[in-house]
């Protein structure tokens, strides 16, 4: 079976995005590959975190996971702190990963650009340390939205740099992209991705939002001035839009234009967010029964830890002994 590796930060609860671009692929996938999932907290501090919200946060996020799918007798599921072996791989890739390489990376332009007073060697070298997480359990596929893609690329080549460097070694990481739904755009600005972190909260859908604040949202979301409900170039509002509809009802595009043809957008809106709204209750549910019972998270995140920690060891020791390292 081939090895899934993927990660999500614990910024706050997880977007309509997160969840359609990434986390509810990783449920599926269980069955059909072995599956590493971790809460990366390590890379949600190259912003600033407020640290008792961080740690909420980040029981939040495991919980979630699992009501969003992950079943941690079937995946390895897991905090990244608890796992040391990532910190160390990441100093060996970080010293075969080029200024350059770094400097040319998207998401660290728009991040020091929205944070220009912290603009923190972390920040920085957030792909190496991603780079990490995934070289550490040789992951053949990682599940992510289209906005990692270039990081995986880095990864990649940072794997076979290694590789050239030392002798092969690491498996180089393809990303594992979904057809629809990769990028889901902010409910506001429809040209920019739907964001965790943006000020404006209409713009988002968070996935332990209600029915009501979801429909809401839904109903004043940015679309165009014409009437018509299609998928084409330039209607980013409406395609986004119909990008969510069809993700969680299961049509295509085909069909949603047939049942909303001679109706208008007010429909079309409130469709959409009642579909939401009734696909995520069973994830609004599931968490809220999950994130009560305390003990059993902390005896699913333990167990996570020691076999991500067992697994990653024995690679990490070996990418040590590679590099020259004494073996200890
Ligand atoms: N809008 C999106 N559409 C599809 N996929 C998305 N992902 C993020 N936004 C979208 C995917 O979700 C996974 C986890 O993301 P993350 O939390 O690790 O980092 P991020 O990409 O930085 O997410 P956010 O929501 O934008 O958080 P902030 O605002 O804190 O930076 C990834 O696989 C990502 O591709």
């Amino acid at each position: 079976k081939k090895l899934i590796f993927s990660g999500i930060q614990p910024t706050g609860t997880f977007t309509l995005g997160n969840y359609i671009g990434a986390v509810r692929n990783w449920g599926a996938l269980q069955d059909q590959y072995n599956c590493i999932y971790c809460v990366v907290d390590m890379h949600a501090i190259t912003v600033k975190q407020e640290p008792a919200k961080l740690r909420q946060n980040t029981l939040n996020s495991y919980a979630l996971l699992m009501a969003c799918g992950v079943d941690p007798q079937k995946s390895i599921l897991f905090i990244q702190s608890h796992a040391p072996t990532h910190a160390e791989l990441n100093w060996i890739l970080g010293c075969n990963t080029q200024f350059g390489e770094l400097s040319r990376m998207t998401q660290f332009k728009d991040k020091s650009q929205k944070h220009p007073d912290d603009i923190n060697a972390g920040l920085f070298t957030y792909p190496t340390l991603m780079a990490a997480d995934i070289l550490a359990y040789n992951a053949d596929l990682v599940p992510v939205g289209v906005d990692q893609k270039q990081h995986l690329e880095l990864a990649r080549n940072i794997a076979q740099r290694f590789n050239q460097r030392y002798g092969e070694f690491f498996t180089l990481p393809e990303p594992y992209i979904p057809e629809v739904g990769a990028k889901i755009m902010s409910l506001q600005e429809p040209t920019k991705k739907m964001s965790k972190s943006d000020d404006n909260p209409n713009a988002c859908i968070l996935i332990l939002d209600d029915k009501d604040t979801i429909i809401r949202k839904f109903k004043r979301a940015v679309t165009d001035s014409e009437a018509e409900i299609c998928y084409r170039e330039g209607k980013d509002g409406i395609n986004n839009l119909m990008t969510i509809y069809s993700c969680v009802t299961g049509k295509d595009f085909k069909a949603i234009e047939s049942e909303f043809a001679g109706k208008g957008y007010g429909d079309f809106k409130l469709a959409v967010g009642e579909a939401v709204a009734d696909h995520l209750e069973p994830v609004r549910t599931e968490f809220a029964r999950l994130s009560g019972d305390k003990a059993y998270l902390k005896e699913c995140y333990t167990e996570g830890a020691q076999k991500a920690l067992r697994y990653s060891g024995r690679i990490v020791s070996k990418a040590f002994h590679k590099v020259g390292f004494v073996d200890r």
